[in-house]
């Protein structure tokens, strides 16, 4: 039988082959191996009575995200509030280049649009013209329905910082389902985190979902510079079209991004970010 692993505990893989769990344990070789299973991982089992098996053979992973460690996952909603607590956008686009290079999708979702009036929005727009963006509320209810068609039939990954909303996100368009939430308040501020063991979810609607624990800051993986502009979408359309082969779209003449950043065609805050984070990846490499 084939399965996705939807959790790891205690030493049990629980595996979903699309309507029923299963408890499994691991072949003794695996162990030998050291081969390492991970929630997200396609595999093949061998059934044993009482919803129970052994995974006897593990499948080639498409993807491998390491905060929180999943396998094949096919798209990231990368979700801020636009209010409560107020969105960071460097780190938002921290968490966008963090999914590309991982070769996972990424959705935005801003959550919480009840909170705020349509003409205080600008990031929002910032961000439409490179990346699919949903608005959300959970108190509205708005958006919900658009998202639940954009998770259908793929593996996805709720990310983002705590308290924008995630688990209510979740609990809202999943029922039954009973995410703890974390309340908005003093204990907040400290960083609370609501969200542990990563899990996989079952959807209704075919594909899963995971509730990421959030985090408050992401490090810059290492690109090489020149591998920068990849994770901005809006820029690689200009790929090949720069005077300079190998072009940074920072200081170098007749550079077909920065004409287009002059025309409004890209957004002027999004190339200053890509010159910041261009910055920071090449002083690190001075060392
Ligand atoms: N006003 C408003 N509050 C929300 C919305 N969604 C979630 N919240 C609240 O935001 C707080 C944090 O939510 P939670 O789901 O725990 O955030 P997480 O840390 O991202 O999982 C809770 O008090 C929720 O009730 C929303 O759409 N609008
Ligand atoms: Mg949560
Ligand atoms: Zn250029």
């Amino acid at each position: 039988m084939k399965g996705i692993v939807i959790k790891a505990y205690s030493g049990y893989y629980y595996v979903h082959n699309g309507c029923d769990e299963y408890v499994c344990s691991l072949r003794g070789r695996f162990r030998h191996e050291k081969q390492q299973v991970v929630v997200g991982d396609r595999v093949e089992l061998e059934v044993r009575p009482g919803r129970a098996g052994v995974i006897v053979k593990v499948r080639p992973r498409c993807s491998l995200l390491l905060r929180p460690t999943i396998a094949n996952t096919e798209q990231a909603v990368i979700v801020f509030s636009v209010r409560q607590p107020e969105p960071n956008p460097g780190l938002l686009e921290r968490f966008l280049i963090a999914a590309i290079i991982n070769k996972v999708e990424p959705l935005i979702c801003f959550n919480k649009v009840d909170l705020a009036a349509e003409d205080e929005m600008e990031l929002v727009s910032r961000y439409q013209a490179a990346f699919r963006v949903i608005q959300t509320s959970t108190i509205t209810g708005v958006g919900l329905d658009r998202l639940i068609e954009l998770l259908r039939g793929k593996i996805s990954v709720f990310a983002g910082p705590s308290g924008v909303g995630k688990s209510t996100i979740l609990n809202a368009i999943l029922p039954g389902l009973k995410l703890k939430t974390g309340e908005i308040g003093k204990k907040l501020k400290r960083g609370k985190h609501t969200t542990r063991h990563v899990e996989l979810i079952p959807l209704p609607q075919g594909g899963m979902v995971a509730d990421a624990p959030g985090f408050s800051s992401l490090e810059l993986p290492d690109l090489k510079p020149e591998d920068l502009s990849r994770c901005f979408p809006e820029m690689e359309r200009y790929r090949g079209q720069c005077y300079f082969t190998g072009c940074l779209h920072d200081r170098e003449p007749e550079c077909a991004v920065k004409e287009a950043v002059e025309s409004g065609s890209i957004d002027k805050i999004r190339y200053q970010q890509y010159l910041d984070f261009l910055q920071e990846l090449k002083s690190r490499r001075r060392y």
